[in-house]
């Protein structure tokens, strides 16, 4: 199957960071697609990727000098959980999972993917990425993974947040916000929008987020400086519950593949001390995924 018309490919030679990220450190955003002749990719999917497998993002973690992955069920693969537990299983500990699934799927299923590093399944609110699922469908599905010990994640963009929000706090387990809950970088940190997320994660203990995506929402490009004052106000507010990761292999950019050592060296300037880059890291995505 051809990519979608204008699908970027990841950047096929990412620079060497100059930060050196502390041991141990997770990559906790990140996807595996296909191969397509092995792990299909769904018929109700909405894009086309190239094949991004799991050697290739293995190699990128130990090019980037990283240690450990999460590796986040991608739309193109929909409720085909097989690619990205497949790359659990061959990951010799070093990656959890998070899951797409709809109520259908079966206890041994989730049995199957608890077993191999799956820690959550993720709600996506994206209309251009997913088909609209019922509220009491995902109550139901939060009801089942609470069970596991699993987490939410939640991905939307900011300006939807007020009709989520109700549902989100309802959610009985962990939740975890994609990518900064997808600010505005035009409106600014302190517009009503970004403020309002914030007092979310204020009022809201449970809730973690992914200071992720820089690139998908800069207006000036790499590297991607105007987005760092939203990524450094969440890091300074919320220390002990933001994680990080590259988005590898980088689903529908628009203009260019970002170079993921660039991303890299990114950290230095949202996590601004060597207590902030390790909590960021390494703390907080090992209690989250391997404690
Ligand atoms: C995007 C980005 C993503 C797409 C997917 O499930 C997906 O297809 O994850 C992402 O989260 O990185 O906005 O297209």
């Amino acid at each position: 199957m051809p990519m979608s018309p204008g699908y970027i490919p990841f950047h096929p030679n990412p620079s060497k960071p100059k930060f050196k990220p502390p041991p141990g450190a997770v990559d906790a955003h990140c996807h595996v697609f296909g191969p397509e002749h092995k792990f299909p990719y769904a018929p109700e999917r909405k894009y086309t990727p190239c094949d991004a497998p799991k050697e290739k993002l293995f190699a990128l973690r130990d090019f980037l000098e990283l240690d450990k992955n999460v590796i986040v069920q991608a739309s193109c693969h929909s409720k085909d959980n097989r690619a990205m537990v497949d790359a659990l299983q061959a990951s010799h500990g070093r990656a959890k999972g998070v899951a797409f699934v709809g109520e259908e799927v079966t206890d041994d299923e989730l049995k199957w993917m608890d077993r191999a590093g799956v820690r959550g399944v993720r709600f996506n609110f994206l209309k251009r990425l997913v088909d609209f699922t019922p509220r009491d469908v995902l109550a139901r599905i939060a009801a089942r993974v609470e069970k596991l010990g699993w987490h939410i994640v939640v991905y939307f963009e900011m300006p939807d947040l007020p009709e989520l929000e109700d549902f989100f706090t309802a959610l009985p387990t962990t939740v975890v916000v994609d990518h900064m809950g997808t600010p505005g970088v035009k409106k600014g940190v302190d517009h009503t929008e970004n403020q309002r997320f914030h007092r979310l994660m204020d009022k809201r203990q449970n809730f973690w987020v992914k200071v992720t995506c820089p690139e998908r929402m800069s207006l000036g490009g790499a590297p991607y400086d105007d987005v760092v004052p939203f990524g450094r106000a969440l890091v300074e507010h919320f220390p002990h519950r933001v994680i990080w990761g590259t988005d590898w292999p980088h689903p529908n950019m628009k203009t260019e593949a970002p170079d993921d050592g660039v991303l890299v060296d990114n950290i230095r300037k949202v996590a601004t001390t060597a207590a902030a880059q390790q909590r960021l890291l390494v703390d907080n995505p090992m209690r989250l995924y391997w404690s």
